[in-house]
C-alpha cells in the first residue's frame, strides 16, 4: 500500500520518534509499504517519520537496480571520524529541492533487522549520508535545518504555494 508522505512545512515532521518495542508483522507490514512508497516516488530512503508514523524504523535502496531493500530498527548511529564529506541532499518531504550538506564521512550504524535480529555496519559514502538525513527525520530533523535561515524560507514559501494550489 503507497502510503501519502508529509511535505515540509508540515509540524508532524518535527516528531520524535519511539524505539519500536517489538519487531511483529505489524512493524514488516509497514516497512513493506514504506519500501511500496518509496519505490513508487521514486527515492533511496523514507523514514517512518515521513509517514506520520512516529516510530525508528528507516528503509532504504541504494541499488542501482532497485532490487536491495534495506530495514534499519531502532538504529543508532555513530560517527567514527571528524571528517565530514559534502553531498548535494534532496528529499521526499522538500520535494523539487537539492542543497549541499556536510556530514562525517565515516558512521557505525547499529540497528535491528526485520527480524529483530541486531547487526552492525561501519561506512562511508552515500549510505552514510544516508543513514544520517533518515536519522534526522527519526530526531524531527530536516536537511532544510543545516541551510541559512534565508534559503530555508524561500523553499518555505514555495512549498506552501504549491501546497495551496494542491488543495
Ligand atoms: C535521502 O532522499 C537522501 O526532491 C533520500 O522531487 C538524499 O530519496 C539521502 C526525491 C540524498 C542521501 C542523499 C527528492 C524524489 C527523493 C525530490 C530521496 C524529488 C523526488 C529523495
Ligand atoms: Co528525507
Amino acid at each position: 500500500m503507497i502510503l501519502p508522505i508529509l511535505e515540509f512545512p508540515d509540524p508532524r515532521l518535527r516528531t520524535k520518534a519511539k524505539p519500536v518495542a517489538v519487531v511483529d508483522d505489524s512493524i514488516r507490514r509497514l516497512a513493506d509499504d514504506m519500501l511500496e512508497t518509496m519505490y513508487d516516488a521514486p527515492g533511496i530512503g523514507l523514514a517512518a517519520t515521513q509517514v506520520d508514523q512516529h516510530i525508528q524504523l528507516i528503509v532504504m535502496d541504494l541499488s542501482e537496480e532497485k532490487n536491495e531493500p534495506h530495514v534499519f530498527i531502532n538504529p543508532v548511529v555513530t560517527p567514527l571520524v571528524e571528517e565530514k564529506a559534502p553531498y548535494d541532499e534532496g528529499c521526499l518531504s522538500v520535494p523539487g529541492f537539492y542543497e549541499t550538506v556536510e556530514r562525517p564521512a565515516r558512521v557505525r550504524i547499529n540497528a535491528l533487522d526485520r527480524d529483530g535480529k541486531p547487526f552492525e555496519i561501519e561506512t562511508d559514502g552515500l549510505l552514510a549520508v544516508c543513514i544520517q538525513h533518515e536519522m534526522d527525520h527519526l530526531n524531527g530533523k530536516l536537511f532544510v535545518d543545516y541551510l541559512s535561515s534565508l534559503k530555508r524560507e524561500r523553499i518555505k514559501k514555495k512549498l506552501e504555494k504549491l501546497h495551496k494550489q494542491q488543495a
